[in-house]
């Protein structure tokens, strides 16, 4: 059996950790004994003890030692740090598998290279892979506590990444690290480490949704829903969110702005289709234009169907 505590997650998490004690401790190290000369201090020179203060002019000597044993502990946490910091941001390896994380208020989505998409990151374990950072909208960061990798995903940079091996098998946290609007704590999904074949099979099978089977009528709309993130700006009950809420919106009138006219239309499958393809050209009066972005290579025409045949049954 091997001992789960004896194996770091990821090949980033000795040097991390290290930095990171050798810091802690300096900075224990440092608290403690200024607070017990501090104590001393107030012991030897109180003015019982000492009625007439001191003059000092200065010493060579002391200067010199204050000077250089600090310049010594900042160097050595820098090389500590250094030596972290490089293998997060070097070059990856050439046969790195490249896992693109796509960030959108307010949901992660990872595109494999063959095409597959998902909310969760699988990944296989003990190979390298990379991935690139990509925000449509704000600044979102990317961050997975048990690998030590964190990064920054900023909108119109494509030249992000990040690179490491994953060691151990199983499930850990994947969250968004910048508050990036209302709903911020929706990007909270996880990185799920699976034994190279078992990695395999998953990625060779391409059937896009698994469609539950014997759920109620557009049950597994919803699902793809909840998957991608719609319910974080639309509710099912009537309240308002970010967006308007779905209840009551299949086949009803609609009042919307394009350009500067209004327009009454009626919501058909049409209509919920270029909502969803390209959300700005119709604004629902009263609401925002530009929060809501195209799914266009988010979701496919079935999936689209789905998500119909979910709004018809509120
Ligand atoms: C970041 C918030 C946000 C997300 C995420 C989002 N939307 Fe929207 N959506 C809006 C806003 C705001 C509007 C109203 C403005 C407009 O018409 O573009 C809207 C409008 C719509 C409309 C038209 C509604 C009506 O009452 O006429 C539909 C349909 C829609 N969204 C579907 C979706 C689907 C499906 C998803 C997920 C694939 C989704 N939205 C994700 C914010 C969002
Ligand atoms: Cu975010």
């Amino acid at each position: 059996m091997i001992n789960r505590e004896l194996i770091d997650a990821s090949n980033l998490v000795a040097g991390v950790d290290k930095a990171f004690w050798v810091i802690l401790t300096i900075s224990f190290i440092f608290l403690i004994g200024l607070t017990i000369t501090m104590l001393y201090f107030v012991y030897k020179y109180n003015k019982k003890r000492n009625p007439k203060a001191t003059q000092i002019e200065g010493s060579i000597k002391l200067e010199i030692i204050w000077t250089t044993i600090p310049l010594a502990l900042v160097l050595l946490m820098f090389y500590y740090g250094w030596q972290g910091y490089t293998p997060v941001t070097g070059d990856p390896p050439d046969d790195a598998m490249e896992v693109t994380a796509v960030a959108r208020m307010w949901s992660f989505q990872f595109q494999y290279e063959n095409g597959k998409k998902t909310d969760t990151l699988y990944l296989p374990k003990d190979k390298p892979v990379k991935i690139n950072m990509k925000s449509l909208d704000v600044i979102h960061g990317l961050f997975i506590p048990a690998f030590r990798v964190k990064s920054d995903m900023v909108p119109g940079r494509d030249d992000m990444f990040r690179w490491f091996i994953p060691h151990l098998e199983g499930k850990f946290d994947l969250f968004c690290t910048e508050y990036c609007g209302l709903s911020h704590s929706y990007m909270y999904t996880s990185a799920v480490v699976m034994p190279e074949d078992k990695f395999n099979e998953w990625y060779k099978d391409t059937t896009k949704v698994v469609i539950p089977a014997g759920g109620k009528p557009g049950q597994a709309g919803l699902g793809v829903m909840k998957r991608i993130g719609c319910i974080a700006c639309h509710s099912s009950d009537g309240s308002r969110l970010i967006g308007p809420s779905f209840k009551g919106l299949y086949n009803q009138p609609k009042v919307v702005i394009i350009g500067k006219e209004e327009k009454e239309i009626t919501a058909d499958d049409e209509y919920i289709k270029r909502s969803i393809f390209e959300p700005n050209a119709e604004i629902v009066k009263g609401f925002n234009k530009g929060l809501m972005l195209s799914y266009k290579d988010q979701l496919t025409d079935e999936e689209i169907e789905l998500i119909i045949e979910y709004l018809k049954t509120l």
